[in-house]
Parts: structure tokens; sequence; C-alpha cells
């Protein structure tokens, strides 16, 4: 069993990820900790208690705080034009969720909860890396304790989403991306190299068939984002942040290579992810001294789009 801590910002693909958490077997969500990006912190965490409710999840939800690591970063705008004004694809989530949060703010609460498992948690971040970032700034032995990081966010050798330079997730907050990055945890980071894997409408409305009411609620969210993503893919959605849950349970899906990542802060290419790959030599540079960590730079597509329906569709 993974014990898996998810911080997400949702977010419709986010909604897609933790419907996949909370059903494959091989998971046991033990925390949701969320982050602004998609929408603000209050509507994020709003949708967080929402999903909880919706689909009967177990694990608490703590909420980070809706700046970024350095606060003086000017403020971008949601992208409600593919997440919708409520961040979940404008279904009329109710404004108010009467669910309890948890008491303390997302990072404290990771903190407590890898020091409790120690060597167990494996924390899955699909949103800005902010919370991440100011955890490990409050108490940076828990790069110790920590299973495993798999991030959604970055692009390598292709280009990003936001500016050519930079994918939105990471250029949301660059400067806690690098902190993430060049920690002495092991961090495997699912980037646009390889997310661009798409479903299809008829692969989701087959699994809103399968997957009883939770997944029927998961395709009415998931309606505006495709119709967004109509412009750019032949036909669906791409599911970003559900790759990154997949790897945990499936890394055998994915190919990665080896090298010390940094995060470029400022400037035209602000935001941009940029890793030394272990097999080149260069002279001394800003990457030495720091951690190999793990690009995502292949993905056997088809395999992890049966694995994500099957689950979404399964434990009804
Ligand atoms: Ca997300």
């Amino acid at each position: 069993m993974h014990k898996v801590i998810f911080d997400t910002d949702p977010g419709v693909d986010d909604a897609m990820a933790l419907l996949f958490l909370h059903r494959h077997p091989a998971i046991e969500l033990v925390g949701i900790t969320t982050v602004f990006g998609n929408a603000s912190i209050e509507t994020t965490t709003r949708n967080a208690l929402f999903l909880k409710g919706a689909w009967n999840i177990a694990a608490p939800v703590a909420k980070g705080i809706g700046e970024t690591l350095d606060a003086g970063r000017p403020h971008v705008g949601w992208p409600t034009g593919i997440h919708g004004d409520d961040g979940l694809g404008n279904i009329d989530v109710p404004a108010q969720i009467d669910l309890p949060l948890d008491p303390r703010p997302a990072h404290r609460f990771i903190i407590d909860t890898v020091r409790a498992n120690p060597g167990q948690v494996t924390l899955i971040a699909v949103g800005r890396m902010t919370n991440l970032a100011r955890a490990l700034r409050d108490d940076p032995e828990i790069a110790t304790l920590v299973k495993a990081v798999v991030i959604m966010g970055g692009a390598f050798d292709v280009p990003g989403n936001i500016t050519p330079a930079a994918e939105a997730n990471i250029h949301g907050d660059p400067e806690a991306a690098d902190v993430v990055m060049t920690a002495p945890w092991p961090v495997t980071v699912i980037g646009l190299d390889v997310t661009k894997t798409v479903m299809s409408r008829a692969m989701l409305s087959d699994i809103a068939e399968r997957g009883g009411a939770p997944a029927r609620l998961l395709s009415d969210i998931s309606q505006f984002y495709i119709d967004f993503y109509e412009h750019h893919v032949d036909d669906g959605m791409i599911v970003h942040d559900s790759c990154a849950c997949a790897y945990v349970v499936a890394p055998e899906l994915f190919q990665t290579r080896s090298g010390a990542i940094r995060v470029l802060c400022g400037g035209i290419a602000d935001g941009q992810t940029i890793q030394k790959p272990d097999a080149r030599l260069f002279p001394p540079n800003a990457w030495d001294g720091f951690p190999s960590q793990q690009a995502c730079i292949g993905i056997d597509a088809e395999a992890v789009l049966k694995l994500i329906g099957d689950t979404l569709a399964d434990g009804n």
C-alpha cells in the first residue's frame, strides 16, 4: 500500500486524479492538501471539500496558504476558461460545504503526517509547489522522512503551456518549485513531455456508465474542460494530474531520465525546468551539488489510460 498525501488545486483534471486515488486498491489516501492555481485557495479548498463529500472520501482536507513562496510575485489571473468560474467546470458547486477542515495549514499537516509515518508517505503534488516548499522551509528534515515525491509539472524536452518556456504549475511559483526539486528527497517529475495523454469522450462516457454516480459526477465536471481542449486535441481531455497518480502504482509504464533539476526564477523563461542529465559532463555549473531527480521522458500512453479508466470505473 502507498500512503499518499494529495496536494491539489481542484481543478477538473485534479478531480479525476482524486477519484483515481480514492478508488485504486494500492493507495491509502491519508490527506488532501489544497493549493491555489486553477482557482483561488478559497475555491480550490471548497472544491476539495465538495469532492470529499460527494465521493465519501475519509481523508481530511487541510487548506494551504493562498500566496506564492515569494510573496512579492505579481498575481496572475485564474484560468477560468479551462476549469470554469467554480474551478470544477461550472457545475454549480454549492458556495459552502458543510464539512470540517483540518485545523492545520497544509504545510503543517504535511510535516506532522510525514513525521508520524517516517519513510512511508508519498507526496503527489499536482498544483503549484507552494505547500511542499513551505513544509521544507519549516522542517527541512522531512526530506529524509518522505518515501517519494511525485509532481505533475514542468516541461523538459517540449515547450511549456503557459509560456513557450514554462508549464503552468511551475510558472505559478517558480521559487517554490526550485526548492522542491533541489531538496534531498527523491522527486519524480511527470511533466508535459508525457502528460499529453488524451482520454477520448467515448472512454469517459464508458467510465461514467460503468463507474456509478461518482464517475457520472466526474464526467459532468469534465465537459467544460473537454470543450476548451477541442481546439488543442482531436477528441477528449488531457489527463495531466492522473498521470502522476498512475506513476505511483505503475512506474514501469514510464521512462525516466536521472539528473539534477533547476527552475529558472525570473526573466523571459520564468518557471522553465531544466535538467542536467547525469550522463552528460559539463564544466562547473548551477546544477552541481544537487541531488539527481527523475524527469519522465516516455510513457506507455495506452496502458496508462487503461489503468486510469479501469480504476475510475471500479469500486462503486
Ligand atoms: Ca492540478
